[in-house]
């Protein structure tokens, strides 16, 4: 757990962790989650005063902050749609999948989109902050290489920031990751602030145990030798044990791209892909799609929707007039979680629905038919 994150949280006065525990836990209760045990504001406003806490108070918070367990959210496998074709596998498959952290504005999706070849049209791509992404590239010899593309660390010491960044479902898959990137800004690392962090993702790595490469990116903005990097990098390397590999890159002006892929083929290993190659330009606007989906659910519902939502792709057609037909089911796992995402007289779904249309329509330059289903499906999505 991040020692400033901690930090933040044990001065935080009682009241307001009470407060923000309470509209947590409203919040959660309408959301059909399960909320742990409620905490006791009382007692720790005898003791406190305003003034620091005592090892106790601070034993039962930190206690309590382990305590705020978060639904699962679907991990990689459960999150690639299932298109209608079955994945024709080659011969000798190889796979990895490869989870992309680091610091916000790292130049992480840069350097995905780059390595995938896929140039983002119609949208800014720093419209938003990345909220969660996966896409393939594949090697002459059938090795596949899956990104997930996470949102970035917010280096700040806003605990709330950084206690959300921790709860998204990409933090969460990244257990289910074969390798990591952990990308850092070269010319920012050497700034004191990046320290905050720096520490934040070692903690968060200690966790793990898969093998992961350093890079640090931005080169072309570095006058400086590579030299006034080693501290950093020894800090990194010290602080995970498994870092194998680190490279030095600019992904905006492609350099040392190839390097990367490289490593990432070697360390693929012999599985069946997961990913419908034939399918990749397509699945690249679906998942495109789909987060312009999820981002109009994401501005009605706030911050519960990720561990709500299940989107899953059912049709994709180009009408005979050029239009685009979508259809999406949006799976959620209880009745009051539709009611929800439905709203009363179907408000919610229907903005949702107009305004990603017109956002989807504006990016791939045609006109959309956008169909969302909302349905409850209780069982376990990740068992089917
Ligand atoms: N000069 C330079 N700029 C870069 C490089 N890589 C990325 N950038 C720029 O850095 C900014 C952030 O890039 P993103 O790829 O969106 O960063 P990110 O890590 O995905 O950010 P979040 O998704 O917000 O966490 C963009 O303006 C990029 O053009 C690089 O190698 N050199
Ligand atoms: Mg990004």
């Amino acid at each position: 757990m991040n020692r400033t994150l901690i930090k933040n949280l044990l001065t935080l006065r009682p009241k307001e962790c009470h407060r923000s525990y309470a509209i947590m836990t409203r919040a959660k209760h309408r959301a059909g989650i399960p909320v742990s045990e409620a905490p006791k504001p009382k007692k720790i406003q005898q003791t406190t005063n305003n003034k620091e806490l005592g090892p106790e108070q601070k034993a039962q918070l930190q206690a309590r902050l382990q305590n705020l367990h978060f639904r699962k959210p679907a991990g990689i496998n459960e999150r690639l749609v299932k298109v209608t074709k079955e994945i024709i596998q080659p011969e000798n498959p190889h796979l990895i999948k490869v989870a992309v952290i680091g610091a916000a504005n790292a130049g992480k999706s840069t350097l995905v989109n780059k390595i995938v070849g896929e140039e983002i049209s119609g949208v800014s791509p720093k419209a938003h902050t990345t909220r969660e992404r996966i896409l393939a590239v594949l090697s002459e010899n059938n090795h596949q290489v899956i990104f997930l593309d996470t949102p970035g660390v917010i280096p700040d010491h806003n605990h709330a920031k950084m206690n959300r960044t921790l709860s998204t479902s990409s933090w969460r898959a990244l257990d289910e990751a074969d390798h990591v990137l952990v990308v850092v800004d070269a010319g920012r690392s050497l700034q004191p602030k990046a320290r905050v962090t720096e520490d934040f993702l070692l903690e968060r790595l200690k966790d793990l145990n898969i093998p992961a490469t350093l890079i640090f990116n931005k080169m072309d903005l570095i006058y400086e030798d590579r030299e006034s990097l080693s501290e950093v990098q020894e800090r990194y390397v010290q602080g995970y044990t498994q870092f194998k590999n680190t490279l030095h890159i600019s992904a905006v002006y492609e350099e040392g791209l190839t390097q990367v892929k490289n490593i990432l083929f070697e360390h693929s290993t012999a599985k069946p892909w997961i990913y419908p190659v034939e399918q990749k330009t397509e699945m690249a606007d679906l998942k495109r799609v789909e987060e312009m989906i999820r981002i109009q659910f994401f501005k009605r519902l706030h911050q519960y929707i990720p561990y709500m939502l299940k989107q899953e792709n059912a049709g994709w057609t180009v009408l005979k007039d050029g239009t685009l037909r979508i259809d999406q089911n949006v799976y959620v796992e209880r009745d009051s979680q539709q009611k929800i995402v439905v709203g009363t007289n179907g408000r919610i779904i229907n903005s949702v629905v107009e305004e990603a249309r017109d956002q989807i329509s504006k990016a791939f330059n045609r006109p959309v038919k956008l169909f969302l289903q909302v349905k409850t499906r209780k069982n376990n999505i990740s068992n089917q």
